[in-house]
């Protein structure tokens, strides 16, 4: 995947045009950069042309002269009445196209945790990568396990963000296939900024299958490998190191075969079953040190998925 030739394709102030909106979102922004411009330039060239032509020399005396003139104050007043006017006017229509989505969206589920994205597509499927077919409408639902995180994503001009607690609305429709960087806009913690994906725009009849295929990476896939993949995507890795560095939670490296000690005295040895009856009833048995803060994934994880995660917590020597 080559990000920066994404990015390239823009050109040096913006990113590429890659969604219906960014047309319109880049015109308003220039015409409002020139017009600022342009007053900039005025404004400070009039001020400066006055300060040389008006300034102190012997024999000159301040004079003041006239009070007040209607029309100046009526131009003045009634040119930037326009402008404001007719920026709030495309602003808003853009807003709007910006904002409702056409009825026949298809949705994907965006959930930001610390610290990545993951991706639901509508037949149940986790990725930590948006996917989605070249002009075709797709609504986000934007939501939050954690803190506030902000998605974004520059070559369609979509920022909203992915609140805990409530649903929030984005959508876009792609115009040109290639990869898009996907960010996190909120830079309020140490690393939403780490919250890098990419959006794959398919070429026609391409996205069906990737679909498909990514679906059913737990026939396709080594157990260990499809476990890490759902280590990733399923957000254990926001509170579990693979590298033994203490998180939220404990690290899964090397603790299979290990014994643990729990929070009530006891000991237990990580095998299978502990394993899975950690991931259904995190809170059965609390390891020591650690807060029952791990939220149960009864129902969120099929048998398969939880096997392949104890294939790959075994694989973590
Ligand atoms: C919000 C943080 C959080 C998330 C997300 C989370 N866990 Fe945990 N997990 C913990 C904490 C804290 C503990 C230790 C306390 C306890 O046992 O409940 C723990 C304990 C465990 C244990 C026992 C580890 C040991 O050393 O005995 C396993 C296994 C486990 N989690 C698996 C997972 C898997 C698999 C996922 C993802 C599908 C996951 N966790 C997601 C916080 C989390
Ligand atoms: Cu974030």
């Amino acid at each position: 995947m080559n990000y920066w030739l994404a990015q390239t394709q823009g050109d040096f102030w913006l990113p590429p045009q890659a969604s219906t909106v960014s047309a319109e979102v880049d015109w308003l922004f220039y015409f409002i950069y020139w017009l600022s411009v342009f007053f900039f330039v005025l404004i400070v060239g009039v001020m400066m042309y006055f300060i040389f032509r008006y300034r102190r020399q012997p024999g000159r005396r301040a004079e003041h002269t006239s009070h007040h003139n209607t029309l100046l104050e009526l131009t003045w007043s009634g040119i930037p009445l326009l402008l404001v006017g007719f920026i709030f006017y495309t602003g808003f229509k853009s807003f709007m196209h910006m904002t409702v989505a056409p009825a026949d969206a298809a949705e994907i589920k965006v959930e930001g945790q610390k610290w990545s994205w993951s991706f639901t597509y509508p037949n149940g499927y986790v990725d930590k990568d948006l996917h989605v077919p070249v002009d075709a409408s797709i609504r986000l639902l934007l939501s939050s396990s954690d803190v506030i995180h902000s998605f974004y994503v520059p070559a369609f001009r979509v920022k909203k963000d992915a609140v805990p607690g409530r649903y929030n609305k984005a959508w876009f429709r792609a115009t040109q296939p290639g990869e898009y960087l996907i960010f996190c806009a909120e830079y309020c913690g140490t690393q939403h900024s780490d919250m890098i994906s990419k959006c794959v725009v398919h070429p026609p009849g391409e996205y069906e299958k990737w679909l498909q295929d990514a679906s059913d990476f737990l026939s396709k896939m080594p157990p260990a490998e499809a476990g890490e993949k759902l280590y990733t995507t399923r957000g254990c890795r926001q509170c579990h190191s693979v590298d033994g560095t203490a998180g939220q939670g404990p690290s899964f490296k090397g603790i299979f075969d290990h014994p643990v000690a729990l929070a009530d005295g006891s000991q237990v040895v990580v095998d299978e079953n502990y394993i899975r009856e950690s991931i259904l009833e995190p809170n059965k048995k609390v390891v020591g040190g650690y807060q029952a803060i791990m939220p149960t994934y009864k129902g969120r994880l099929k048998d398969e998925e939880i096997g392949a995660i104890i294939e790959y917590i075994k694989s973590l020597k």
